[in-house]
């Protein structure tokens, strides 16, 4: 279903990382996939996992640096002309700031959150318009925690909430130009960025407990929901958060025995 088109894919840092599972999909129906990575360290992980699926296009981008933007770009349009799939996989936040109350947030660790969590969908997504002179779609990714409290997701709900709304105003930037821009809410996995988190296990145990389908999340998931989303089936949905998190989200409450 995707062959002939090219992703470019945000996000990866090793094989737990949603956006691998997200470029395993893409390469299952066909696309041919470029890689960036955001720390100069995490090259040798990244250049194995994406040559395996083919790709020779695996270049370094701090979306904080502009810059750094900018060249990734140009690379991309030197190489592929054009792309159809921009795929933004990237969080962070300073880990004093994913524990303890939200109220004690820096003005500098609120700011950082932002930066690489939401202006970053922005900045990758104006970049890729004019690559995208066919239309296109661009998927990122966002939890929960943006829209209920979530202990401890703290400034990283806020940047959610943000990001979530950032996908709504790209999405009617963009659509004329047939550019989609949509959002998957996954369930927690057990992804580098959740290893860091105290307590991360017990959250998932209780989460897979209280969701309607009784099950973990997996990366196989979220890239089919990926792939759906990046393909010409979901050529009708834009500005959408799609929820891959089995049922979790409906739930009001449960019977205390099985809380
Ligand atoms: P991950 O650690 O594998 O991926 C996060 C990526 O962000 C890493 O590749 C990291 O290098 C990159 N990154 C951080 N700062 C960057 C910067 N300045 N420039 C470029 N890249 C930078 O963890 P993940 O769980 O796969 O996270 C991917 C996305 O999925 C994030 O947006 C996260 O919020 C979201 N998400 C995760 C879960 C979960 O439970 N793991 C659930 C829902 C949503
Ligand atoms: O979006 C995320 C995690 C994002 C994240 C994780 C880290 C850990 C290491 C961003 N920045 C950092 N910075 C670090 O230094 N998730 C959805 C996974 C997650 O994180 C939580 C969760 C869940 C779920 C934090 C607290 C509570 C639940």
């Amino acid at each position: 279903m995707l062959a002939g088109k090219t992703a470019l894919i945000f996000g990866v840092a090793n094989d737990h990382s949603i956006a691998w599972g997200i470029a395993q999909a893409l390469h299952a129906e066909g696309a041919t996939l470029a890689f960036s990575y955001g720390l100069p360290t995490l090259e040798k992980r990244v250049r194995p996992l994406a040559e395996s699926l083919g790709a020779d296009f695996i270049e370094l981008c701090d979306v904080t640096d502009d810059t750094q933007i900018d060249t990734v770009f140009a690379k991309t349009k030197e190489r592929f002309g054009t792309i159809d799939i921009l795929v933004h996989a990237i969080a962070f936040a300073n880990r004093e700031d994913l524990a303890g109350r939200f109220v004690d947030t820096s003005r500098a660790g609120f700011a950082l959150a932002h930066d690489i969590s939401v202006y970053s969908l922005l900045a990758l997504t104006r970049a890729a318009m004019p690559l995208m002179p066919n239309g296109g779609s661009v998927v990122t990714m966002t939890y929960y925690g943006a829209e209920k409290v979530v202990p401890s997701y703290n400034v990283m709900g806020v940047a959610k909430a943000s990001l979530e709304a950032t996908v709504r105003y790209l999405a009617n930037d963009l659509g004329p130009e047939g550019i989609r821009v949509n959002a998957i809410s996954a369930g927690p996995i057990r992804t580098l960025a959740a290893s860091g988190i105290s307590g991360f296990r017990d959250y998932q145990k209780s989460f897979a407990s209280k969701a309607p389908l009784r099950k973990q999340v997996t990366l196989a998931d979220i890239g089919a929901a990926a792939a759906f989303l990046a393909g010409p089936g979901s050529g009708a949905i834009t500005g959408e958060t799609l929820y891959v998190d089995c049922g979790y989200n409906i739930m009001g409450m449960q019977p205390l025995d099985e809380a």
